[in-house]
Order: structure tokens, then sequence, then C-alpha cells
């Protein structure tokens, strides 16, 4: 397999890069990525000299380059990370997720029709599906309802890659997963950045009551179950990726601060988020049925391994808390 990898220098994208490079070594690997303030290359550094990975700092808005790299490594699947992906930022600027997730899909895919590449796979999200009650999940037939800018857009994106497959035969999956949480989450996302505050002294803000629910997927679950559906997937179908893992906010951030040892005084109930979702719980039962895919983490193992993960890489999170992301903190939480 010749993989196009968009996104791959950000969070699920670098775990992704890792996993087919352990698991699949003879495999290309062209990870494709912007390098906007997500994507970081040091969370390739580990496998950057591996002589079937190559990297291109590059736009998926950018038909040109993309004709080029797709016909110069001889591309034949490709796979899509690439997205402005955190809900906060899209409250603040919602145009940039339209112009990256919408119109970058749409100019993604259209090369990837061009070029007749095997297979297009789109990483969607199981927030296009809206917000749950207390009770029932989102299967792959519940309507979609986005109620962000940014699930908006993974919506809007999602009815495109849909339309390349009903209208042109093009052979598309589409995943839509829970919350992803391990290495490289980078740290404006609940998990890691309730960890690294901690570990700072720093506040850790919790939206509203914080009684909101999420489904927790550790990142390496979502990487295999990716690889199957490239491997797998029937064509035109969605699958829901999901670890059975529902948590209540604050029930996570009292976690990460017990573990810790710190005081839960640094706990501090701040605004809620303007359209904030209250529960997602996802379905999973047609990706382990059809595909045989299972979760193997318990959120209660998989959050102890992120805990020592950010620990062990302070360096990592250190250089990352500083520039940019400053200028984004004070601007969401005040200075504290
Ligand atoms: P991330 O923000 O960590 O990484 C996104 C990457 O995309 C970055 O490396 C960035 O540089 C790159 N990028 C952004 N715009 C680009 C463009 N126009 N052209 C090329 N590269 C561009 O995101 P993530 O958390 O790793 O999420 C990856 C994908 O998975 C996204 O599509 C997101 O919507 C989806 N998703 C994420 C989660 C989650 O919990 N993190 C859950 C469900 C779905
Ligand atoms: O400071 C915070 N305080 C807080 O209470 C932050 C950053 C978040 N929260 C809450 C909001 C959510 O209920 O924690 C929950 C999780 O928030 P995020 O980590 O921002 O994730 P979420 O909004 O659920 O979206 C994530 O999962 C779905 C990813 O960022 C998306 O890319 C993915 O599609």
């Amino acid at each position: 397999m010749k993989l196009l990898v968009t996104g791959g220098a950000g969070f699920i994208g670098s775990n992704f890069v890792h996993h087919m490079i352990k698991f699949h070594p003879e495999d290309t690997v062209v990870n494709y990525d912007l390098l906007t303030y997500a994507g970081n290359l040091e969370n390739l550094k580990d496998v950057e000299d591996h002589p079937n990975y190559h990297f291109i700092h590059g736009d998926i808005r950018n038909r040109e380059l993309l004709e080029y790299i797709i016909d110069q490594y001889q591309i034949d699947m490709v796979v899509n990370f690439a997205a402005e992906s955190h809900v906060d930022r899209s409250i603040i600027e919602p145009d940039l997720f339209i112009k990256s997730n919408v119109i970058g899909t749409q100019n993604l895919l259209d090369v990837s029709k061009s070029k007749h590449v095997r297979k297009y796979l789109q990483i969607s999200t199981d927030e296009v599906y809206g917000t749950l009650g207390s009770d029932g999940y989102f299967k792959e037939t519940t309507p979609l309802a986005p109620n962000s800018p940014y699930s908006a857009s993974k919506a809007s994106a999602d009815l495109i890659v849909r339309a390349y497959y009903e209208t042109y035969g093009m052979n598309v999956n589409i995943t839509r997963c829970s919350n992803n949480y391990g290495p490289y989450h980078f740290p404006e996302k609940l998990i890691p950045l309730m960890i690294t505050n901690a570990l700072e002294g720093k506040e850790l803000p919790v939206y509203g009551d914080g009684q909101n629910v999420r489904d927790w997927l550790y990142v390496e679950d979502h990487c295999a179950a990716i690889d199957l559906v490239l491997q797998k997937g029937k064509p035109g179908e969605v699958y829901n990726i999901g670890g059975h893992n529902e948590k209540r906010n604050i029930d996570i951030v009292e976690l990460i601060v017990d573990t810790l040892g710190k005081s839960r005084d640094l706990i501090k109930h701040v605004s809620d988020r303007l359209g904030h979702d209250r529960r997602y719980a996802i379905d999973p039962t047609k990706i382990e049925t059809e595909l045989g895919w299972k979760s193997q983490y318990m959120f209660e193992t998989g959050i102890k391994k992120t805990i020592q993960w950010y620990l062990d890489h302070k360096n990592w999170w250190y250089k990352i808390k500083s520039g940019e992301y400053m200028d984004y903190y004070k601007k969401q939480y005040g200075s504290k």
C-alpha cells in the first residue's frame, strides 16, 4: 500500500503514522500536513528516518501540490485527518473551520478521484450527530444534527464524501469516533490540559456543572480500527468507533488531580461553552460485528498510561505551552 496521510503531524494522525510504521513497515506512508499550531514534527521524531516514511509540508486546499505528490509516490489510498479540530476555537473563528474542513476535504476528494486512488477514508467525529440525553447511543443511522461550527464543518465534509460515493462511485469510507486520548494530545483539549495545568499548579477550568459526558477512546484502539477500515471497509460505508467508556468531565478531572496527588482546590467551574453538547455515546456494534474490531483499553488503564506519558514528556508540552498557545489560552480562560 502507498498511503497518503493528511494531518499526520497532529495528535491522532501522528499516532496513526506510528501505528503504520510498526505494523506495516513495508508500506509507504506520506504524511502531508500544513503544520498549523496543532501540527508538530516532534511527534514523529522516532519515525522520521524510516525509509518508507516521507513528510510533505502542504495544505489540503492546494490542488497542484496534491496532484504532484500523488503521482510522485504513486499513492493508492488516502486517509484524511487534516482539520481544524478544537470546538472552542471554532466558536471564536468559524471561518477557518469551513476553509480547512469543508473546502479542504472537497479538494482532497476531487484530486483523489481524478487520480483514481483505490480508497479514500474520511476521519470524522461523533459530534456530527449532535447531542444525546441521558440514554441512547449514536448509530451510523442517527441523523446528523451538528451544534458547533466545528461539528457543522465536519458534517458538511461527510456529506460531500457521501456525494462522491453516490455520484461518482468513488470507493470511500467515513469513520466517526468518540473523544480520543493518549500520547501527543495537544494541551488545549480536556485531558492533556488538566494533566499539564495540574502539574504546573494552575487552575483547572471545568465548563458549567461538569456533568457533560464524553465516550473516551484510547488513540491506539482508534488507530487499529482505522487500519481495519482501510483493509476491509465496504465501499460507501460509515463506521462508528467508540470505547464504551462514558465519563462525566468532572469525574475525569478529579481522577487526574487525585492520581497526581494534587489538591482538588485547583478545580474551578467556569462559564459554560456556548452550545455545549451534553452527552456523546457511540454504539460500535457495526465495526465490531462486520470488521471484527474491539477496543482493548478500559479508561482506567488508558488514563494511567496517558498521565505517565505527560510526566515523561515534559519538554514536549512545555515547548507547546508558550507563544501562540498562551495568546489563545488568555482569550479563552483569562490570565490564570
Ligand atoms: P489535531 O488538531 O491534533 O491535528 C490536525 C492536524 O491537521 C494538524 O497536524 C494540522 O497541522 C493539520 N491541518 C490542519 N489544517 C490543515 C490543512 N488545511 N491542510 C493540511 N493539514 C492541515 O487533530 P486530531 O485531534 O488529531 O484530529 C484528527 C482528525 O480526527 C480531525 O479530522 C478531527 O476532526 C478528527 N477527530 C478527532 C477526535 C479527537 O478526539 N481528537 C475525535 C473525533 C474525530
Ligand atoms: O477547559 C476545558 N474545560 C472543559 O470543561 C475544556 C478544553 C473542555 N472542557 C469540556 C468540554 C467537553 O465537554 O470537556 C469536554 C471535552 O472537551 P474537548 O477536549 O475540547 O473535546 P470535545 O469538545 O468533546 O471534542 C473532541 O472530541 C471530538 C475533539 O476536540 C474533537 O476534535 C472531536 O471531534
